[in-house]
């Protein structure tokens, strides 16, 4: 039976997902952004309790290798339709929620085939023998700029020819373009580093007109974590100024072209002892402590508007 002290395939992620949908008919519906380059269904489940809430969108998996993130994504999914505490009750019911948990299909498929710890999509360049993108470098926004992506189809930070040149990243710009007006919140989940990164990631040199507000609601986030039994320590801060320049990402397109003031990235554990392959023992307490940011991060950036 599913849970969370291993991690799984896609099929398996998919197979539960299924018993989800016929489990809880009435406050999940499924969706799907479109397909892969090798042809894999790229799923999402929405879970709302009523009409018109607030929507929050997750987004998780975009890189292969960080099987967390998806483990993650199942965890809170099923928390949001099974846990009886007041404060996920709350989140579960007040917003609409928008989940894709494996996002990058493909790579996730392979990293559990052939490379543990690949990276990028599998769409192979005309160009070189080299295999993938990296989807967060891939979304039109600053593309390309401050040498916050490659230009080399053998790195890891592989931006693609042009933006969108991934079927995944288009079908999930378009997706996201068409339920504009349901989400305001935009989160993206990675590993590792125990961050949450708020735009920009393509400069260093500006910040957000709310960077102010991003910053009160990522030491919320950080001290419900931090106060928790763990005591794990997350650090905050726009993502080119506490961590690198990243251009082209999908927080940033997001916050840029669809007009989202709360975007963040948030790196899960844990800080390189592991790395991306965090022991399957960690998962719960991860989870645990996601929750814990979730309902603080939720409630700040609510209280800011
Ligand atoms: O480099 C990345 O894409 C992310 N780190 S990771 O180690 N998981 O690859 C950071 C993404 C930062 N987000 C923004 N550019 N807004
Ligand atoms: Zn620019
Ligand atoms: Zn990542």
């Amino acid at each position: 039976t599913f849970g969370w002290r291993q991690y799984y395939e896609l099929a398996e992620i998919y197979e539960w997902l299924d018993n989800i949908f016929a489990t809880y008919p009435t406050v999940t519906e499924e969706f799907s952004i479109g397909k892969s380059y090798e042809g894999r269904n790229i799923r999402g489940i929405k879970i709302s309790y009523g009409p018109n809430k607030p929507g929050i969108f997750i987004e998780s998996n975009i890189h292969a290798r960080e099987w967390i993130t998806s483990a993650t994504a199942t965890w809170f999914i099923n928390e949001l339709l099974t846990s009886q505490k007041e404060e996920v009750r709350n989140l579960a019911e007040s917003y609409d929620w928008y989940i894709i948990p494996v996002f990058n299909v493909d790579g996730f498929e392979y990293s559990h085939r052939s490379n543990r710890l690949w990276r990028k999509t599998r769409q192979p360049h005309a160009t070189s023998k080299c295999i993938g993108v990296d989807g967060n470098r891939n979304f039109d926004s600053h593309f390309m700029e401050n040498n916050g992506a490659s230009a080399d189809p053998c790195s890891e930070t592989y931006a693609g020819e042009d933006p969108w040149s991934e079927p995944e990243t288009k079908a999930l710009a378009d997706y996201l373009t068409s339920i504009k007006d349901k989400f305001n919140v935009y989160l993206s989940f990675h590993s590792y580093g125990q961050w949450l990164l708020s735009p920009y990631g393509h400069t260093a040199e500006a910040f957000p007109e709310n960077y102010n507000d991003l910053l009160e609601i990522g030491a919320a986030f950080g001290s419900a974590i931090k106060n928790l039994v763990y005591g794990t320590n997350y650090v905050h801060g726009s993502t080119a100024s506490v961590l690198y320049v990243a251009s082209g990402s999908s927080v940033d397109w997001v916050f840029n072209e669809l007009n989202k003031k709360v975007a963040y990235t948030i790196e899960f554990r844990d800080k390189g002892n592991f790395g991306f392959v965090l022991p399957p023992a960690q998962i719960l307490a991860n989870c645990e402590e996601l929750m814990a940011g979730m309902v603080a991060l939720i409630d700040k950036a609510h209280s800011l508007k």
